[in-house]
């Protein structure tokens, strides 16, 4: 159960569709492969999609991280040391996003070593999640059409707005033609991605008061901090912590400052170690969870439903699990299939993730 070597492999796939959002947007998924290599001869993998915008990682930044500094502190250790392992990887600040593709591949390595499912061995509650699908700005019409497609061919029913323009009746007019036009069965939230002041915020949510949303997440910047306590204290639906809170700390501070009263766990960037802290934190203070989308790729997406099909409180609420639906095309050798509304995980040992490796070949960008 030894690592041997760890891989960074980069690679690009163009989306169909760009998705935009308040802060950035993407079109092309130019995220790295992460392979964990031990002396059993398994091979756990992980997908790591950098975020500049959020996090301040680009791909180049992953692989030089992953080789220069976490390959060299983490060979040599056994799949089940994963509190050392943290720990080494912790001298090194920031980078979330190359030590959580680094965490999934050991997940993935051990659950193929010992024959078992991820999701069976983080916590098994079930094999499946509801999906939301998160729509980027565009015209009102266009976003419209998209949902109604979502709903038609996977039976999506709940979908996050992505909100945050200037000025706000930009997106006020989205939400309400979504309401207007699906009806009162599907579930509608909003994602400002801090594009918002405060009292935009506001006046958004009182704009749209009729319109029956589950949540509001990250619509303005918490580190506004007085002007977020004063909206979160007014909106009357949870109000997501998503990037402002990625670790159970960042947690503790948002929600006991006031600034949160729900939160977004996003596996690429808290990987499965640090997502299940987060997520037993928020067991423990009662609060909403999300499972959150990162813009993850297939790969991704199977590692994000297998955490969150491993417990109640991440698997209560439809997961954002379909972005990858806009890419042109992938890395599993088996696409991913959202039907009915639901994506299951996948059976067999650790993620069950086959590469296709005449993809792969084609898509990597350092051969
Ligand atoms: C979200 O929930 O904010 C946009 C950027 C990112 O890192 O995640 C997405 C979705
Ligand atoms: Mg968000």
């Amino acid at each position: 159960m030894k690592i041997t070597q760890v891989e960074a492999i980069p690679f690009a796939i163009p989306y169909r569709k760009p998705l935009r959002f308040a802060s950035g947007e993407v079109h092309t998924a130019e995220h790295v492969l992460v392979r964990v290599h031990t002396d059993d001869g398994i091979v756990g993998v992980a997908e790591a999609p950098p975020r500049p915008f959020t996090y301040g990682e680009t791909q180049a930044s992953i692989v030089a991280v992953l080789e220069q500094l976490f390959a060299p502190q983490v060979v040599g250790l056994s799949l089940l040391e994963r509190e050392e392992l943290h720990a080494r990887l912790g001298r090194t600040v920031g980078n979330p996003v190359a030590k959580a593709a680094l965490d999934m591949a050991v997940w993935d390595a051990l659950g193929r070593t010992l024959d078992v499912g991820v999701t069976e061995l983080l916590g098994g509650y079930t094999d499946r999640m509801r999906v939301c699908h998160m729509l980027g700005f565009d015209e009102p019409a266009a976003m419209v059409d998209e949902a109604q497609r979502m709903r038609d061919t996977h039976g999506i029913t709940t979908f996050k707005v992505k909100v945050g323009r200037r000025p706000v009746a930009l997106d006020t007019a989205v939400v309400r033609a979504l309401r207007e036009n699906l009806g009162e069965d599907v579930e509608l939230y909003v994602d400002g991605n801090r594009g918002w002041t405060a009292s935009e915020s506001a006046r958004a949510m009182r704009e749209m008061a009729d319109l029956g949303l589950l949540f509001a997440e990250e619509l303005c910047p918490a580190d506004d901090v007085l002007g977020r306590r004063w909206l979160v204290s007014q909106v009357d639906v949870p109000f997501i912590a998503d990037e402002s809170a990625v670790t159970a700390a960042d947690v503790t501070r948002e929600v006991l400052g006031g600034s949160a009263t729900a939160i977004s766990i996003k596996v690429a960037r808290t990987g499965f170690t640090h997502s299940q802290r987060v997520h037993h934190l928020a067991e423990g203070l009662g609060l909403e969870v999300v499972l959150g989308n990162q813009i993850d790729g297939q790969l991704g997406s199977l590692c994000s439903v297998a955490f969150g099909a491993a417990f109640r409180l991440t698997s209560r609420r439809a997961g954002e699990l379909s972005n990858f639906l806009d890419l042109s095309d992938d890395l599993l050798a088996e696409p991913l299939e959202i039907s009915d509304g639901e994506l299951v995980i996948r059976p067999g040992a650790g993620l069950g993730a086959e590469l296709d490796p005449g993809k792969l070949a084609h898509y990597r960008q350092d051969q």
